[in-house]
């Protein structure tokens, strides 16, 4: 009888609020139907407050993408990988994108036999999803599986999917390592690779080593790497396996976790030396608030009278600015003023007025922070990182990108301070 009301009761009414707070409670302590059923929500389109439930765990899952070729043992490999990653006693989460079948929430027909190992073993979680036809595209949808996946305390994401196309280089773009599976017998089609997924390639694997010419391909990749990494880059190592055997595995999962760690994307908890890596939260937090203002002896008075204190002024010659800092909880305000009418705030002041003319946003990995917006096609306004007040390093992002506000990014400085915290 309880049901039927319940059943009766606007889809709305079941998923907001307290409902969807305890079921998060419940996602957050490992509940695996809990997490099934916010999943669901989440695919249908529903999931907006579970995604908002979501957003305070963010970043804190490895994400390892693995990509490649039809055929060439992605779930094969992806299948030893959480192996391994369950003899290490991580909680995973594989997200499989499947190009071809229907939205149906069930793996391919090889995927689900193989993976049925781990039936009963709530330490993996599976999703597949299509790779077409999911509303806002696969990318935002994939995104969205690993963010709840990620509030379930998962610690390894493992994400495959067929490299063939842009929507796969866009679901690559969500891992945080990308693994890219080759095997031998490809020679001129590793070179037709090169334009799409070889670039987002940071470990190589040649799978299918237990076949002639694994060494060929092996050469293929080093050569072309030879030309394609720059000085001082990542270069993408080449690990052999054989997935239907497990072997080259457990070197393939060192190498994705050495390259999570010299990403240095996020800030790096080890669990134990040969225990895969959790990545923490970047140090993503609000720096300051630029206000554009014609004059700081003129406007710091209000500031003053609601409270809040300069720390420090400084003239910032190359960009002709003069800067008042007011620290405001954990952020600041910093009152900018011209000191050349044509200089960046001096043109703003001109065309805009006094008002709001930056957000800084803190990052502790300021390079890859530039490096993955330009990746994901961010216009930014700065050709680099570049060094400012204080040694601080800094780019700025175009109000284009942002939703009309032009965003700064800030990591630390470039000679960290010692003895502090
Ligand atoms: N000999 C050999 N066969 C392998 C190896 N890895 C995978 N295979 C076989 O290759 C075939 C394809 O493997 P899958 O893991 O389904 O490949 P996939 O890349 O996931 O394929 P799609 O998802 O369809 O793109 C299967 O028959 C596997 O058993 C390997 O290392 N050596
Ligand atoms: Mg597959």
């Amino acid at each position: 009888m309880e049901h039927v009301i319940i059943a009766n009761v606007p889809k709305d009414f079941r998923t907001s609020g307290v409902e969807v707070a305890q079921m998060m409670a419940r996602v957050r302590a490992g509940d695996v139907r809990a997490l099934a059923r916010a999943l669901s929500l989440v695919e249908d389109g529903g999931g907006a407050e579970v995604l908002a439930a979501c957003r305070e765990f963010a970043g804190r899952s490895l994400r390892v993408g693995v990509t490649g070729p039809p055929g060439a043992g992605k779930s094969t490999l992806v299948d030893q990988m959480v192996r391994w990653l369950r003899q290490q006693g991580q909680s995973v989460g594989v997200v499989a994108v499947d190009p071809s079948s229907p939205y149906t929430g069930g793996a391919l027909l090889g995927d689900r036999i193989r993976m049925q190992d781990f039936a009963g073993d709530d330490g993996v979680f599976i999703r597949s999803m299509a790779s077409r036809g999911a509303m806002g595209g696969v990318a935002r949808a994939a995104a969205d599986v690993c963010s709840v996946m990620e509030a379930a305390g998962r610690q390894t994401i493992v994400i495959e999917t067929v490299g063939v196309g842009q929507d796969e280089v866009d679901v690559i773009g969500l891992a945080d390592v990308t693994v890219l599976v080759l095997v031998p017998g490809m020679g001129d089609e590793v070179q037709s690779l090169k334009a799409g997924v070889m670039e987002v390639a940071e470990v190589f694997v040649v799978n299918k080593s237990d076949r002639g010419g694994a060494e060929l391909v092996e050469q293929e990749i080093v050569a072309m790497q030879a030309l394609a990494v720059g000085e001082g880059e990542w270069v993408p190592p080449v690990v052999r396996t054989v997935a239907t055997t497990g072997e080259g595995v457990k070197e393939l999962m060192e190498t994705v976790r050495r390259c999570a760690l010299e990403k240095g994307s996020r800030r790096v908890r080890l669990e134990s030396a040969d225990t895969l890596c959790v990545l923490g939260q970047g140090g993503l937090r609000l720096d300051h608030l630029g206000v554009a203002v014609k004059s700081i002896e003129g406007a710091r008075g209000f500031y003053e009278a609601l409270g809040l204190v300069v720390s420090h002024e400084e003239t910032v010659e190359h960009e002709q600015v003069k800067t008042a800092m007011l620290p405001l909880g954990e952020s600041r305000i910093e009152l900018l003023e011209a000191t050349e009418a044509d200089s960046t705030i001096g043109r703003f002041l001109a065309k805009r007025g006094e008002g709001l003319h930056h957000i800084a946003v803190h990052v502790d990995g300021i390079d890859v922070m530039f490096a993955r917006l330009t990746k994901h096609g961010v216009r930014l306004a700065s050709d680099a990182v570049r060094v400012g007040a204080g040694g601080h390093r800094y780019f700025f992002v175009h109000p284009a990108s942002t939703g009309g506000v032009l965003l700064e990014i800030v990591g630390d400085a470039v000679e960290p301070r010692k003895g502090g915290e």
